[in-house]
């Protein structure tokens, strides 16, 4: 096999590529460019190269942790004005990586997410009694109440703060100075930091993440003021604080814990929101996939919305996670990650060079849809991607979501089991309109979520509840 050359744009002087992508909607135009330039091809970002990849036949070999590393450059570079050293925005090598991934493991496993799960009920209580007290024409901002859920529950998860964000029309403030400073990451991407409106910016950047960081650092120390450290809690919190590194023996500093909640915060806020949002309207399009759905919570919750659903119950979902996955499929919250190789590459079977650490894009956007692996129509919404039959059939590395390796999302069962209750809990108690006969848009922030959508709920009658009808059917008439 002969090297080839990694096609490219053609590209205008000093900006280079720069104006090839809009930016409000860099990532959209990097799936476009893949359609017209195929699975791989590079970027000239004002001198600085970014090769994209965005077929599966490549990320398939990028995946192999021995040869390519996460790389926190770019957008997410600038995200360590937040996240710090934090899991997310940490390099690999850097020590506090290892250590907080190693303590973290156990808030994030599988029995601490059923001592959270009360917690997940108590604010999809909250959702849900707000939709239940709307007047029958009020229409629902799906994104701003879906961040509302999930904002709140990695609050209360994470240490036990209450948002309280369906109390208020507002956001809370520190919200307000998470979505500013993510705003002025995303608009500052790849430009030059030094000019007057961008100094405005910045100025607002510290600022918020100085009052950020005041409040976090307030509840830290306050929750150190407790006898035990974990102050009988048992979420997140108390677990940095008395979790040990079975490798080094230490633990996490009162620095890094707060990056790491500044983290949990922008991942709670930013993704699972998208998600739930997404599989909404998926629903909606799709009556078949609505009406399944709604037999499975019928038969998993039955009627009595009065009874919390169980941990359990939500883990039998098996037809609602499918929705959820074939959600992430078409619409990844977080559409790129970026890596780098760890030593000179060349890809594609001899194909393409890659010098040691190039910055190389994922684009998770680009592979989710590849014919190769999702037949000749990827566009289309079919949760029987996910039947476990076709998933068993899958290449490895064609659906990656949540990203690739020890570097993979640490919150993804967190999410799953968060985004299947709400749905859960939406469907056992309303039907929806899409009265506007929506069209999915995307907005970019870091992540992609549905722009403007809004859709029209109502309570569901006992006879609407398809595995009930005889009962409830006979119950009315009589
Ligand atoms: C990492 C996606 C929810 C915490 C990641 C990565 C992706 C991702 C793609 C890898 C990023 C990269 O390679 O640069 C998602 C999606 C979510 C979600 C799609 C929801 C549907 C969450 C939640 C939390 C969380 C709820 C925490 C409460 C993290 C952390 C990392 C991470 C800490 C860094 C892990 C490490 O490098 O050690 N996520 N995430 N995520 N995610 Fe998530
Ligand atoms: O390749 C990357 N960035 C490039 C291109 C850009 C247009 C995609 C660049 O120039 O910066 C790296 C991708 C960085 C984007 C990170 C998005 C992930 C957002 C997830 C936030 C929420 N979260 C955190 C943890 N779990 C969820």
């Amino acid at each position: 096999n002969k090297l080839a050359p990694i096609p490219h744009p053609p590209k205008k002087p000093v900006v280079g590529n720069m104006l090839s992508l809009d930016a409000n909607a860099p990532v959209q135009d990097l799936a476009r460019l893949a359609k017209e330039l195929g699975p791989i091809f590079w970027l000239d970002m004002m001198g600085a190269p970014i090769v994209i990849v965005a077929g599966h036949d490549l990320i398939d070999e990028l995946s192999d942790e021995k040869r390519f590393d996460k790389a926190v450059r770019g957008a997410l570079r600038r995200v360590r004005a937040v996240g710090g050293d934090g899991l997310f925005t940490a390099d690999t090598k850097e020590p506090n990586w290892s250590k907080a991934h190693n303590i973290l493991l156990q808030p994030f496993g599988n029995r601490a997410m059923q001592s959270y799960h009360p917690s997940m009920v108590d604010i999809a209580e909250q959702l849900v009694k707000k939709w239940e007290r709307l007047n029958t024409d009020e229409e629902i901002d799906v994104v701003h109440d879906m961040t509302a859920l999930t904002l709140d529950t990695i609050g209360l998860c994470g240490f036990e703060y209450r948002f309280n964000s369906f109390y208020r029309s507002d956001y809370h403030p520190f919200v307000e100075s998470l979505v500013r400073s993510l705003e002025t990451i995303m608009m500052t991407r790849g430009l030059p930091l030094e000019n007057l409106w961008m100094q405005k910016r910045r100025r607002d950047l510290a600022g918020d993440v100085a009052f950020m960081n005041s409040m976090v650092d307030e509840i830290i120390a306050e929750r150190r003021k407790a006898a035990d450290a974990t102050d009988g809690k048992k979420d997140m919190l108390s677990a940095m604080m008395t979790g040990v590194d079975r490798t080094t023996g230490e633990q996490l500093d009162d620095v890094n814990i707060r990056y790491q909640i500044n983290t949990f915060l922008i991942a709670g806020h930013e993704t699972t929101s998208g998600l739930l949002s997404c599989a909404i309207y998926a629903m909606l399009k799709h009556p078949e996939v609505l009406k399944k759905a709604y037999e499975e919570v019928d038969r998993v919750f039955g009627p009595d919305t009065n009874a919390k659903p169980t941990y359990q119950q939500v883990s039998q979902l098996h037809y609602i996670t499918q929705i959820l996955k074939e959600a992430l499929r078409l619409w990844p919250p977080a559409p790129a990650y970026g890596i780098a190789p760890v030593q000179d590459e060349t890809i594609g079977g001899g194909k393409y060079k890659l010098r040691k650490g190039t910055f190389v894009t994922v684009l998770v956007l680009g592979l989710h849809r590849d014919p190769s692996v999702w037949g000749p129509n990827p566009d289309v919404f079919d949760p029987e991607n996910f039947s476990k039959e076709a998933e068993a059939k899958r290449p490895p590395n064609a659906w990656k979501p949540f990203g690739n390796g020890q570097r993979a999302c640490i919150g993804r069962g967190f999410a799953m089991h968060e985004a299947a209750l709400a749905l859960g809990m939406i469907l056992q108690r309303f039907k929806m309109t899409d009265h506007k006969r929506y069209q999915m848009a995307l907005k970019e922030t870091l992540t992609i979520k549905p722009d403007g959508f809004k859709i029209k709920v109502r309570p569901r009658a006992d006879h609407e509840r398809g595995a009930f009808a005889g009962r409830a059917g006979t119950a009315t008439a009589a």
